[in-house]
């Protein structure tokens, strides 16, 4: 049985081991006043743990992301930790929650093994405390994330960009072997649609049960975005519950749509990522995975035309989506951005194109599709896409790249 001091001191191993050599480091980029902060905040002063945090936080904003030095990183997840041993020792499990998903977000790896086994005591430490308000969870048991996958076609096609399903769809097929993949889709670079590979995952049942939502991650906090697409000026960034974002997703008005994008929630969320498996088509080409994301969201969420670097499955867990695809190989008429930051994204607007500004746009040739529950869809790498949620939709985007030696790469 645990004793009274270890149930209120969250055990924290590997910053006790790394942090004289951290803070040296630290030191040598002349962070004094964040390590004098860090020693008080070490003897349990809370206000010097959220001061030396604050001061992490500075850093980590001060320039573009990856000009951040990466010690400021493990600086910021070293003093999530001292203010989450703070908030722990008065019992503010979901505080201590909230403070450790920062640090899981935007903290470096050094600390990561502390930053994980904190968060699951404090999780465990609230659903200790709610067991009353479980009845509240069961009592909405049979809520689902999405009732009916249904879409009505014509409408549908009113909210997609002009000549969308009339020209070329991407092929389908069913359960095909990984040496099919690789010798007709894979090595020639051909996007096509996966069915029936996915039936075993454990998120095709779990993932629309929003009790289960709620239980696994309610209390975590995740990053979304808010507004119309990342191109636009009135977008931004928020962190929220998840539970919270739930909420949004369900009360899905008419404003701008509320977005998990992009984000590493299987590498935060380790109850989620069981949910899920890696798909046998990711180790076509020797396989070096560079990330899994998942994209979140209510129908209307749009993620404008742009491409990646890397060989992708999206595989679409809840709900249904449409997706445009263009070649790499026609990425002049598409009018990609000037700026090196954005040069990935085209400048054209499939929402609301004007053929003006774009006078060659509406003859280059694309591909498209309804991507249905239940199937992944294979992008090669640099295959411009455009991706418009048409329910609520939960996807897993699988990225990886084929290893030097592969016939692709
Ligand atoms: O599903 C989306 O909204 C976009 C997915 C995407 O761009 C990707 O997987 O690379």
């Amino acid at each position: 049985m645990a004793t009274a001091s270890s149930d209120v001191v969250l055990q924290t191993p590997v910053l006790e081991k790394e942090s004289h050599n951290l803070l040296n480091k630290i030191s040598s980029e002349g962070g004094y006043a964040y390590v004098s902060m860090t020693t008080r905040a070490a003897r349990g002063d809370i206000r010097a743990a959220e001061a030396a945090r604050e001061m992490a936080w500075e850093q980590l904003h001060s320039g573009p992301w990856h000009s951040v030095l990466p010690v400021w990183r493990d600086a910021y997840a070293m003093a999530c930790l001292h203010v989450a041993k703070c908030y722990y020792a008065n019992g503010e499990y979901k505080e201590v929650i909230r403070v450790l998903d920062m640090g899981l977000i935007m903290g470096g790896t050094l600390l990561r093994e502390d930053l994980e086994f904190a968060v699951r005591k404090a999780v465990e430490r609230v659903n200790g405390d709610v067991r009353v308000s479980d009845e509240a969870v069961n009592g909405c048991a049979k809520a689902k994330l999405l009732m009916n996958c249904e879409i009505n076609m014509t409408e549908v096609l009113q909210t997609l960009p002009k000549n969308s399903l009339s020209c070329k769809l991407v092929g389908k097929r069913s359960a095909l072997s990984l040496e099919g993949f690789m010798c007709e889709y894979f090595l020639s670079g051909s996007p096509v649609l996966l069915s029936d590979c996915m039936t075993h995952w454990p998120a095709r049942t779990k993932w629309n049960d929003l009790s289960y939502l709620k239980k696994v991650a309610g209390y975590r906090t995740v990053p979304v975005e808010v507004g119309k697409n990342y191109l636009c000026n009135d977008w931004k960034q928020e962190m929220l519950t998840f539970s919270d974002f739930l909420e949004r997703i369900q009360a899905n008005g008419p404003d701008v749509p509320t977005y998990l994008a992009q984000h590493p929630l299987f590498d935060q969320i380790q109850e989620l990522r069981n949910d899920i498996l890696t798909p046998d088509y990711c180790f076509a080409g020797g396989t070096e995975m560079k990330s899994v994301n998942a994209w979140f969201g209510p129908a209307g969420t749009v993620t404008p035309l742009h491409h990646d670097p890397h060989h992708n499955i999206l595989a679409q867990v809840v709900g249904k989506k449409y997706v445009r695809l263009y070649p790499a190989s026609l990425s002049e008429e598409l009018y990609p951005h000037a700026e090196s930051m954005l040069k990935n994204s085209s400048q054209v607007d499939l929402d609301n194109f004007d053929p003006n500004e774009f006078p060659n746009f509406e003859d280059v040739e694309f591909m498209d599709c309804i991507l249905e529950e239940g199937e992944m869809l294979y992008i090669p790498p640099k295959w411009w896409h455009y991706v418009r949620s048409l329910t609520t939709s939960l996807s897993v985007s699988f990225w990886w790249s084929a290893l030097p030696s592969s016939p692709t790469s």
